[in-house]
C-alpha cells in the first residue's frame, strides 16, 4: 500500500476504493488528474506541473491557497483542543466566529447556527423555517418554494427545493409539498450582459401565482440563490430580488437567500445584500467562511426568528437539531482566520476593485465561435458554449479538459464554462485564464 508522503504516483489499482463524488468515475480512473500541493494561485499536480487555479478549489477558497495565518490557526487549534462537544458544551472560538459573522452579516441577522457544509446549512435552513412557521402558531405551512437551475446541496430537503432534474430524479420525490419558481436564464433577452441584465424582474411575479394556487397559508418559505453559481452564473434581474422580497413579506413567507457561493467576497462584499439592497430572513453559508481549509457551513436567522424559538421553559432544548461537528474547533479556528484574513488585506474590496478587470477580460471571447453568451459580477463570470448537437454538455468538459492541460483551472457545468478566481487574484492571472480559454475555444470541435 502506498502512502501518499511516501510516493505521490498511485498505481491503478489504488485508485478503486474512493467512489468519487460528481465524477465519471471510470473516466476519471483511466486518466486520473491529481492535485497534491496548493499556494496561493496555483495547484501542484503529481506530476509536477502548475496549475493557475481560476475557480477558488470550487468556489470556496476565497483568501487563495496555503495561507499562513490559516494555516497556523488550524495547527494550533488541533494541538490545542481537537474537539469539544457540540452539544450542551461551548468552547469560545465558537462565540468569537459567530460575533465575528454577525459584524459582516445584513443588519437584523444576529443569530447564527453552525453546520459542516452547504447541504447541511440548506437542510438546517429549511427546517428552522418550517419549526418558525410552527413555532408562530402556522403550522400549516408546509410547503418550500425553490427555483428551477437552483442549486442548494444534495440533502434530501436541498435536492427537493433545487431545480436540477439529474440530481433528483435517481432518488425519488422524498420531500413534498414542493414547488419551483422559474429559472431567470433566458439568453434571447440577456445575452452578453454585464453584472445584473434589465430583463427578467417580472419573473418573480411567478411567486404571486403559485401562492394563489397553493394558498399563503400553506407556504413555509422559498429559498433562491440570489446569484445561481452551480448552474451556470445566472445573475438576478435588476429588480427580480426586490420582488421576492415584496411578495414573501406580503405573504408571510420566510425567504431564504442560500449564499454558500455569494457570501464572504465572491460578489466584493461579505454577503449579497451590500450588492443587491434586498435584505432575507435566513442567509446559508460554507465554502468561503474558512476559505475552504476545514469544512463550515451555518445558517443566520434574525433575532425576531431566533426569540420564538426561545418562547418555553428556560431549561428547554429549543430546536431538535444540530451535529457532532457543528462549531468544531478547527473550523472555527480558521474561519476566525480566514475572516481577519479578508480584512486585513481587505479583500472584499480587492474582489470588487478587480471586477472589471475580469468582466472586460471575459467579454473579450465575444464572437468566438461557439459561444452564445457571456456573464459576469463580481468575481465570477461565465461563458456559455453551443452545445455540440447531439451531445450536451461534451464540448464544455473537453474545454475544461484542455483548459488543465494548458495549466489553467476552470470548471464546466455542461457547456458553460465559470471562473470564479480567489479574491487574491492578479490582473496577470486573469489575462492567462482568458487567453487559455481564448485558445482552448478556439480550437474546440
Ligand atoms: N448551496 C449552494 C448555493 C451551493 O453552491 C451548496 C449549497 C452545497 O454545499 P456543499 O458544501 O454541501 O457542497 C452549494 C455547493 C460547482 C459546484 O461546480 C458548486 C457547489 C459544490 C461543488 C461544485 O458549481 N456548490
Amino acid at each position: 500500500m502506498t502512502i501518499l508522503s511516501d510516493q505521490l504516483r498511485l498505481a491503478p489499482a489504488e485508485l478503486e476504493a474512493y467512489w468519487m463524488p460528481f465524477t465519471a468515475n471510470r473516466q476519471f480512473k483511466s486518466k486520473p488528474r491529481m492535485f497534491v500541493k496548493a499556494e496561493g494561485m496555483y495547484y501542484t499536480t503529481d506530476d509536477g506541473r502548475e496549475v493557475l487555479d481560476g475557480f477558488a478549489g470550487l468556489w470556496c477558497c476565497n483568501a487563495g491557497h496555503g495561507r499562513k495565518p490559516i494555516v497556523e490557526a488550524i495547527q494550533k487549534q488541533a494541538a490545542t483542543m481537537d474537539y469539544s462537544p457540540a452539544f450542551q458544551m461551548g468552547h469560545p472560538l465558537a462565540f468569537e466566529l459567530a460575533n465575528r459573522i454577525v459584524e459582516l452579516s445584513p443588519k437584523g441577522l444576529d443569530r447564527v447556527f453552525y453546520c459542516n457544509s452547504g447541504s447541511e446549512a440548506v437542510d438546517t435552513a429549511l427546517k428552522i423555517a418550517l419549526a418558525w412557521q410552527r413555532a408562530r402558531g402556522e403550522g400549516t405551512r408546509t410547503r418550500l418554494i425553490g427555483r428551477e437551475r437552483g442549486y442548494h446541496g444534495v440533502g434530501f430537503g436541498g435536492i427537493a427545493v433545487g431545480g436540477i432534474p439529474a440530481n433528483r430524479k435517481m432518488f425519488g420525490a422524498m420531500v413534498p409539498g414542493v414547488d419551483h419558481l422559474p429559472h431567470t436564464h433566458y439568453p434571447d433577452r440577456n445575452a452578453f450582459s454585464r453584472g445584473q441584465p434589465n430583463w427578467g424582474a417580472h419573473l418573480a411575479d411567478e411567486l404571486e401565482r403559485i401562492v394563489a394556487l397553493h394558498d399563503a397559508s400553506t407556504i413555509a418559505a422559498v429559498i433562491v440563490e440570489p446569484m445561481a453559481g452551480s448552474t451556470g452564473v445566472l445573475v438576478p434581474p435588476k429588480g427580480y430580488l426586490q420582488r421576492l422580497r415584496e411578495i414573501t413579506k406580503k405573504h408571510g413567507i420566510l425567504l431564504i437567500f442560500d449564499e454558500v457561493i455569494t457570501a464572504f467576497g465572491r460578489l466584493g462584499t461579505a454577503f449579497s445584500n451590500e450588492v443587491f439592497d434586498v435584505v432575507p430572513d435566513i442567509i446559508t453559508f460554507a465554502k468561503g467562511v474558512t476559505s475552504g481549509a476545514v469544512p463550515m457551513g451555518g445558517v443566520i436567522v434574525s433575532n425576531d426568528i431566533y426569540q420564538t424559538f426561545m418562547a418555553g421553559p428556560p431549561g428547554a432544548i429549543e430546536l431538535f437539531h444540530g451535529y457532532t461537528y457543528s462549531a468544531h474547533p478547527l473550523a472555527c479556528a480558521a474561519g476566525i482566520a480566514t475572516l481577519q484574513l479578508y480584512k486585513d488585506e481587505d479583500l472584499f474590496a480587492r474582489a470588487a476593485k478587480i471586477a472589471p478587470k475580469l468582466e472586460d477580460a471575459l467579454h473579450s471571447l465575444k464572437g468566438l465561435k461557439h459561444v452564445v453568451d457571456i456573464r459576469n459580477i463580481g468575481l465570477v463570470g461565465a461563458v456559455e458554449l453551443e452545445a455540440r448537437p447531439g451531445s450536451p454538455g461534451v464540448r464544455g468538459f473537453e474545454t475544461y479538459l484542455r483548459c488543465f492541460e494548458r495549466g489553467v483551472l476552470i470548471r464546466n457545468t455542461g457547456d458553460i464554462l465559470a471562473i470564479a478566481p480567489a479574491l487574491i487574484v492578479e490582473e496577470s492571472h486573469i489575462d492567462r485564464i482568458v487567453s487559455t480559454m481564448r485558445e482552448v475555444i478556439g480550437g474546440i470541435e
